[in-house]
């Protein structure tokens, strides 16, 4: 009888057996993470003790996921959205010195290659919501402005739709746009104020909340990607200060420092406002980049 050089594979000795079976020259990261997973997997499955048909659940859940996933829907991103790990991964990676402006999540809805607009251009086609103003500056983290970023903009409209979610029904681009900064780093456009809106919660990630007793609903907010050369890109968001679901938001992706000061303006507005009728929303925000 020949010497056996590893374990056989048991309740015990499942992940380590698992892992040995990995070849010396897989590439070493790739080695790290697998690890990683199978020891934690292993764990997890070792806590629950499924059945076979618990199991079979479980993988039938990551097919329906995987099965709802088009060219404008990613429902993998909206479980790792759900279950906090887009915005756990987030901070691993932006622990940003303190004045730039922090990052949170990227979600399920950007769409690269919007219209490049105009300064002050309203990037509300279909005429629904209360008007807003945004506009600010994008910066370096010593204060210097920051000319030609570009600020790639998405929000959903005042149902709380973006405009992929409801194509044929919403304008093609509706509430998407790309403004660039001026010579002393200022940016301005036009809008709606943010509502709260439910994730899409007609997948298998929505069947979960539910299930779960979790509301699928997300802080009002506007997301923004901004991008210039020489500069670390920032992915974010601003949220209006009066959302009901600021610390209930369905993806964890409210930051304090994030959280915008958005003003009701009662009088028709005056100089690049002007031609708005009051009452209008009104926000000021400044993006700081650090070098990359
Ligand atoms: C969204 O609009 C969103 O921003 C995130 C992060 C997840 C689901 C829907
Ligand atoms: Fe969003």
């Amino acid at each position: 009888m020949t010497a056996r050089r590893y374990p056989l594979f048991s309740e015990e000795t499942s992940a380590e057996v698992v892992n040995a079976r990995m070849g010396a020259d897989a590439d070493p990261r790739l080695r790290e993470v697998m690890a990683a997973i199978v020891r934690h997997l292993h764990a997890a499955v070792k806590e629950v003790e499924p059945t076979h048909e618990e199991w079979l659940a479980a993988i039938e859940f990551l097919t329906r996921t995987g099965h709802m996933c088009t060219d404008w829907r990613q429902e993998f991103i909206l479980l790792s959205d759900v279950l906090g790990v887009s915005m756990l991964v987030d901070a691993i990676n932006h622990r940003r010195p303190s004045g730039a402006t922090e990052n949170t999540i990227l979600g399920p809805f950007y769409v690269p290659e919007a219209p490049r607009y105009e300064r002050g251009t309203n990037i509300c086609l279909d005429g629904k919501g209360e008007p807003l103003v945004v506009g600010g500056s994008v910066r370096d983290t010593e204060g210097k402005p920051i000319e030609g970023a570009l600020i790639d903009v998405w929000q959903t409209n005042d149902d709380g739709f973006y405009d992929v979610q409801q194509k044929g029904v919403q304008p093609d681009w509706n509430l998407r746009g790309v403004f660039t900064t001026d010579a002393d780093g200022s940016y301005r456009f036009r809008s709606v104020k943010p509502r709260y809106y439910p994730i899409p919660d007609d997948g298998p990630v929505g069947k979960l909340l539910g299930q779960l007793g979790r509301h699928p609903n997300r802080a009002a907010h506007i997301h923004f990607i901004v991008t210039a050369p020489g500069y670390e890109p920032l992915i974010t968001h601003i949220f209006p200060p009066d959302c009901e679901y600021l610390d209930q938001d369905a993806v964890f992706g409210v930051k304090e420092s994030l959280i915008a000061d958005f003003r009701r303006i009662e009088e028709p507005g005056t100089d690049e406002d002007a031609g708005l009728a009051g009452p209008f929303w009104s926000v000021n925000w400044d993006f700081v980049l650090t070098r990359s």
